[in-house]
């Protein structure tokens, strides 16, 4: 069988770590793309990766390059191409310049590779995936945006550290869109198959939850010149890897939603199913009022910035 090829658009810090990872789990070969200023940037770090590859043993080819006919034949493309925040920004300050960059990308994407599993990754990303979506007009199931499974995996390991237990054995969700009002949903959680509610109080679980809304934020802080990078990557590889080897893992991540928890016509992050298939099926949950209603709050804010993103494309 002929390897797969994963197409990572945008060689920036996540592009640099996502292309490392699928060497590293042997999903494919890599081609990375970015602006052409940039072309010796990925060149010089695909080869630098490449020239790992013997000490861990991975079968893997790797490439940079600036040219889209480079990326023909993609199985799964994935896309962080965009400018990352600085201190004091928020997600939707991004919007202005990255719209514009996803819109150039997608027109490529549709060009080149239309075939492919698309996994948006730009901030403010359910807006990004939305803009992505609707300039390649594939079909749903073939474009998700990755969010909730980097939320998730803050809020478990956030829950995981004051427990003192193995991250492995918290299980979670986090829904809605990536920002302030994304939606940790506690009563879901589980450690150990314990509910979280009964080995946590409240006080401790509204501190973690809240944490984990601002974590991107803490992050940039800490940094002080661009945002969260290792993490991000490894949640964009999980979803990569779920679609190539059909693993159909249950994942939070933003899908573009048809009547779904009474949402039309949306990108918004919820459970879903990812398979050979892309995106084979949205989880419904049967949310308590309040939870519906943190989502719904979720929503508006991601309506927002669609309506901004549908006056410019
Ligand atoms: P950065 O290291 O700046 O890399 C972005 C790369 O995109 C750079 O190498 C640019 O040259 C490249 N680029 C810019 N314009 C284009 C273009 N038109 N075509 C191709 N490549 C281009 O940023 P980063 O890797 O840290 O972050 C990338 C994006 O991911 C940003 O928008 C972040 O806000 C976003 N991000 C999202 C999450 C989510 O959880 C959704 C988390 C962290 C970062």
């Amino acid at each position: 069988m002929a390897r797969k090829k994963i197409v990572l658009i945008g060689g920036g810090q996540i592009g640099g770590i996502q292309a490392l990872l699928c060497a590293q789990k042997q999903l494919g070969d890599v081609v990375v793309l970015d602006i052409p200023d940039a072309e010796g940037m990925v060149k010089g770090k695909t080869l630098d990766i490449a020239e790992s590859t013997a000490i861990g043993g991975y079968d893997c080819n790797l490439s940079g390059t600036s040219n889209y006919a480079d990326i023909a034949g993609a199985d799964v493309v994935i896309v962080t191409a965009g400018l990352p925040r600085k201190p004091g920004m928020t997600r939707d300050d991004l919007l202005d310049v990255n719209v514009k960059i996803i819109t150039n990308v997608a027109q490529n994407v549709k060009k080149y590779a239309p075939g492919a599993f698309c996994v948006i990754v730009t901030n403010p990303l359910d807006s990004m995936v939305y803009a992505f979506r609707k300039v390649t007009g594939f079909p749903k199931n073939m474009v998700c945006g990755m969010a909730g499974i980097l939320d998730t995996s803050r809020f478990r390991s956030f829950i995981a550290m004051e427990l003192n237990v193995s991250v492995v054995d918290v299980a979670a969700t986090v829904m809605g869109g990536h920002g302030p009002t994304m939606v940790p949903l506690p009563r879901l959680c589980t450690v150990g198959g314990i509910p979280l509610i009964e080995l946590m109080s409240q006080e401790k679980i509204d501190a973690i939850s809240k944490r984990t809304r601002e974590a991107g934020t803490e992050i940039v802080k800490l940094l002080g010149n661009g945002s969260a990078f290792f993490s991000p990557a490894a949640s964009s590889i999980v979803m990569a890897e779920s679609f190539l080897l059909d693993k159909k893992r249950v994942l939070a991540c933003a899908a573009y939603l048809e009547g779904e928890y009474g949402i039309n016509g949306y990108y918004l992050g919820v459970p879903i199913v990812i398979g050979a298939g892309g995106v084979e099926k949205i989880v419904e949950v049967k949310l308590t009022d309040d939870e519906k209603a943190l989502l719904n709050v979720s929503l508006d804010a991601v309506k927002v910035a669609v309506k901004d993103v549908d006056s410019r494309i």
